[in-house]
């Protein structure tokens, strides 16, 4: 067993992005190419010298692969010990929860998330730091640069490891600990929400399914739902992880988790439905005939937040992505506490919570978290849904319309145009910047414009700008349209454009019909149809 150092030449497009390196898997098996990536992050940290790496993925094709590469150049770059999911499996909330639970250097996550996975799928890796956050831009930034340089990368000769068994073994001078991937993460849990009330409401005859989408959390859901929480087992479906995930987009929204909908739409519906994407970071909340916005997850949540033991004492602000419909910041006004808007993906959340400034976040992007880890995390909302309804005794359904007539309702709806052309989407852009100064004051039927602009954003905590977040058009009446580019796609490029319309008393309109008129305004003022080539958009969720 020795330590190589093998020559090699960098290549130009490891360029981290709304979350973290993502190519298809070809691109990621060509020779060197997850090497380079994985020494690039080595490089641009320091202090890492016999400190603790936390390792693991979702479990998609590559993911045993990579696992056995990253062991051996961690060895060889000199860390002391690894904690490895027992067969490579860490959601990413687990991941996250280990790194903070146990104080490690940090952690590298492999997955591509919500992408599909198999042989011609999608692959992905994640640094994350010693908070359990993504890296913050300036380290990947540094990545990326440190990619386009790199000349060499080390790599010990040792075999593979057996991570079919838990227990430890050496590799070089480090220690690799294959771990339960659950066990920490359920303990978590256990600590936030009032187990002995859920408990009571399965006990009870309240009827849940949970649709792992065969991705990363099939084991956490069936360990803590069926065996902790005392659900009927078949609760959890497709929950055994499959490299291809089935051959679907492991993404739990209406459209991708259409079998769920179905089911939760049909005569048999249950009680509550709930859906988790590849890596488990997503949740999608369901009701009977009704699909929860998770816009309006995220208010409900802050709005109920002290029913729940963990957050019993009142929460510290809220933080929102852009995009994410402005529901939220209405719940902030009731508690008279502080709420952000930060630029979409979830490193953008990390100081805020370090800071202590806000408690709970989250994305329009099926995106729900708090303070107890730094990544979203979908078992943890749809556990946060499931005290709610245990302890108030109404439904999903009555929740959101409670909400509803508290706090009016956001019509949200977001359109995305699925790989298209790169310049052209560029160019789309480009075409609603050379606009943004005329914009303010043109009318469009019964709305008008009341400013446009493109995000950027200022972190509060240590200054750090990141410009061209999204163009927003506002509107008079409070409505909002928002296009920005995807940074997670694989091949050429995702046009996504967010549509927010608030209503304080009408909260029963068709939500086609209350959006109908923006959809329109959007696709003219910045010509959708011709930079794309598209008559409609590839997904509405
Ligand atoms: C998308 C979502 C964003 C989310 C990101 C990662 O990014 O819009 O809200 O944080 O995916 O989610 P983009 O740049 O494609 O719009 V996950 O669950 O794929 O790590
Ligand atoms: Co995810």
């Amino acid at each position: 067993m020795s330590v190589q150092t093998i020559s090699t030449t960098p290549f130009e497009d490891q360029n981290p992005g709304t979350s973290g390196l993502r190519k298809t898997v070809p691109v990621f098996r060509q020779p060197h190419y997850l090497e380079n990536f994985v020494q690039s992050i080595f490089d641009s940290v320091t202090g890492y010298q016999g400190k603790t790496l936390v390792l693991g993925g979702d479990g998609r094709f590559f993911n045993s692969v990579a696992i056995q590469v990253i062991l051996k150049m961690a060895a060889a770059n000199g860390f002391g010990k690894v904690m490895v999911g027992q067969y490579g499996i860490l959601s990413t909330p687990a991941a996250s929860c280990l790194i903070r639970k146990y104080g490690t250097f940090g952690g590298i996550i492999l997955s591509a998330s919500h992408n599909p996975g198999g042989l011609s799928g999608d692959f992905g890796i994640k640094y994350n730091i010693g908070n359990g956050g993504p890296a913050p831009e300036k380290v990947t930034n540094a990545i990326y640069a440190r990619s386009r340089e790199i000349r060499e990368f080390k790599i010990s000769d040792a075999p593979d490891v057996d991570l079919g068994k838990t227990g430890s073994v050496r590799m070089e001078n480090m220690t690799i600990e294959v771990i339960d991937p659950v066990t920490d993460y359920a303990e978590l849990m256990q600590s936030i929400f009032d187990f002995d009330a859920i408990r009571s409401l399965f006990a009870g005859g309240f009827r849940f399914r949970f649709d792992a989408m065969h991705a990363v959390c099939g084991p956490y859901a069936r360990t803590i739902i069926e065996k902790m929480l005392g659900a009927p087992e078949g609760t959890v479906v497709n929950a055994v992880p499959l490299e291809d995930f089935g051959g679907h987009h492991p993404d739990p929204n209406p459209v991708n988790a259409k079998e769920l909908m179905d089911y939760m739409n049909g005569p048999d519906g249950a009680d509550m439905g709930a859906a988790t994407d590849g890596d488990g970071d997503r949740n999608m909340i369901v009701g009977r005939h009704i699909a929860v916005t998770p816009s309006d997850s995220l208010a409900i949540l802050a709005a109920n937040a002290t029913l729940i033991p963990g957050y019993s004492g009142g929460i510290a602000g809220i933080a929102r992505s852009m995009p994410t419909s402005t529901a939220a910041d209405r719940v902030a006004v009731a508690l008279q506490v502080s709420c952000y808007e930060t630029p979409t993906g979830w490193k953008f959340f990390g100081d805020l919570l370090d800071d202590n400034k806000i408690t709970l976040c989250g994305e329009e992007s099926y995106g729900t978290s708090s303070n107890h880890i730094r990544e979203k995390d979908g078992i943890w909302a749809i556990l946060f849904w499931l005290n709610l309804l245990a302890v108030t005794g109404k439904s999903v359904n009555e929740i959101v319309h409670d909400h509803w007539k508290s706090y009016g309702r956001n019509y949200y709806s977001r359109h995305d145009y699925v790989n298209i052309d790169s310049r052209q989407a560029a160019a789309l852009m480009d075409h609603l910047r050379s606009q943004l100064d005329g914009l303010a004051g043109k009318r469009f039927g019964r709305y008008m414009i009341e400013k446009a602009d493109e995000f950027s954003y200022t972190d509060p905590v240590d200054g750090s700008v990141s410009g061209r977040q999204g163009i927003r058009i506002f509107f008079t009446d409070g409505s909002r349209i928002v296009f920005r580019l995807s940074g997670t796609g694989t091949v050429g490029a995702t046009l996504r454009v967010y549509f927010d319309r608030y209503e304080k008393d009408r909260i029963d309109q068709d939500l086609s019909a209350a959006l109908g008129e923006l959809i329109g305004i959007a696709g003219e003022v910045a010509d959708i149809a011709r930079f794309t080539g598209l008559k409609k958009p590839t997904l509405i969720t």
